[in-house]
């Protein structure tokens, strides 16, 4: 099967015309629908933060205009004396962060996962292309709150996109938004408006989003428009319907929302990649987790017999464990035939990649060791 280049799947290979803004050339980005996936050959050569160019996209309807000047950052519910306004000025004359993060879907390798299991799983058909890393300037979700008073009963805050409803099957879901426990909320949470350095493009939030580190995606809540803060627990269909661990083994209640992100390792080749035999290459490759810095790759070029440790690159300086990790190895092709690739990354935590996930019914938190195959030519 071909995973990144997958052209399989009636309504995943068809783009949604101006969905998704930005330009999507085929050699960066596989299409499926209002979303794109960056391919992992064209982060070859990248440094160490993905190109906004070629960041992915996920998008439940489509990329909206909004006006910077007429736009305001609402806060309001009972977890805060009155509601307040933030205007963009405003937003970006308080004191900022700049952070290295990555935003990764929690469906991310879902058709690797559908690969190994023989099963297919509803949701975008993404290969390992749904993770980006961006530099994002923004303030801290906790100076936000803090400025509009959050009492101290507050538990949950639900930040919602200004993005057209969700409407899926008939059923009209409201717009995207996905709530967040307080201690998440006050910890690391950015409201960002400047990726690598200039300001956020429309199809990845202009003019603010959130950026939750270590979460799954949907948390970072793009084209913010306002954020109920409670003393009540908040749900949405967010947490309840999609993005959560449903299936044998993964029981019901509020745990089943997905949070933390899980292992993942993709080498930076074109899949199938071809190399040609006896001839010496650098393998290169970026491996992640939600829980913590990667402090271990390892990879195998004989099916999992025997792995070697690849050589970790130093992360730039001020990155705090919340992107990824990037590696190289030597290796020489042998004869010309079939191969293939394998990487396992361990992390801060100790989790470790295994060779096949747990399953749950909708595919998501995929981490198991991906087989990337490579032609030897002569
Ligand atoms: N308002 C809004 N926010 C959103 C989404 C969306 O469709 N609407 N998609 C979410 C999902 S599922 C993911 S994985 C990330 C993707 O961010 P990106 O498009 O900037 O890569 O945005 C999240 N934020
Ligand atoms: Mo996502």
């Amino acid at each position: 099967m071909d995973l990144d280049h997958r052209t399989t799947g009636a309504a995943a290979a068809t783009a949604i015309p101006s969905a998704i803004l930005k330009p999507l050339p085929p050699e960066v980005f596989v299409v499926h629908g209002a979303s794109a996936e960056t391919r992992w050959a064209a982060m070859r050569g990248q440094g160490h933060h993905t190109p906004t160019d070629r960041f992915f996209v996920r998008n439940h309807t489509a990329t909206p205009l909004i006006d910077a000047a007429a736009w305001r950052l609402r806060l309001h519910g009972d977890g805060l004396p009155a509601p307040r306004a933030i205007t963009y000025d405003e937003l970006r004359a308080l004191p900022a962060t700049v952070a290295d993060i990555a935003i990764e879907c929690a469906g991310n390798g879902r058709a690797h996962f559908s690969a190994q299991r023989g099963t297919d799983y509803p949701g975008i058909p993404w290969g390992l292309g749904a993770i980006g890393v961006a530099r994002w300037r923004g303030v801290p979700l906790r100076v936000l709150l803090e400025l509009a008073g959050v009492r101290p009963a507050a538990v949950a805050v639900m930040p919602r996109g200004l993005d057209a409803s969700y409407v899926e099957d008939g059923v009209d879901h409201g717009r995207v938004r996905r709530p967040l426990p307080i201690g998440k909320a006050l910890d690391d949470v950015l409201v960002a408006y400047e990726m690598n350095g200039r300001p956020l493009p429309p199809d990845h939030g202009f003019p603010a989003r959130l950026v939750v580190p270590g979460w799954s995606g949907v948390a970072s809540i793009k084209w913010l428009g306002d954020i109920e803060v409670s003393c009540a627990p908040l749900s949405s269909p967010w947490t309840t319907e999609f993005y959560l661990m449903t299936g044998p083994g993964h029981p019901a209640g509020p745990d089943a929302a997905l949070a933390e992100q899980v292992v993942k390792s993709a080498f930076e080749l074109p899949w199938p990649a071809r190399l040609r035999a006896f001839a010496p290459q650098v393998l290169h490759g970026r491996s992640w987790s939600g829980h913590g810095r990667v402090i271990r790759v390892e990879v195998s070029v004989d099916g999992g017999r025997v792995w070697r440790a690849a050589e970790l690159l130093r992360p730039p300086a001020g990155d705090a464990g919340r992107s990824w990790t990037r590696w190289r190895l030597g290796w020489t092709p042998g004869a010309p035939g079939p191969a293939e690739l394998m990487a396992r990354a361990t992390d801060a935590t100790g989790a470790r990649q295994p060779l096949a996930s747990g399953p749950n019914d909708l595919g998501y938190h995929f981490d198991a060791v991906v087989r990337h195959p490579v032609t030897v030519v002569a």
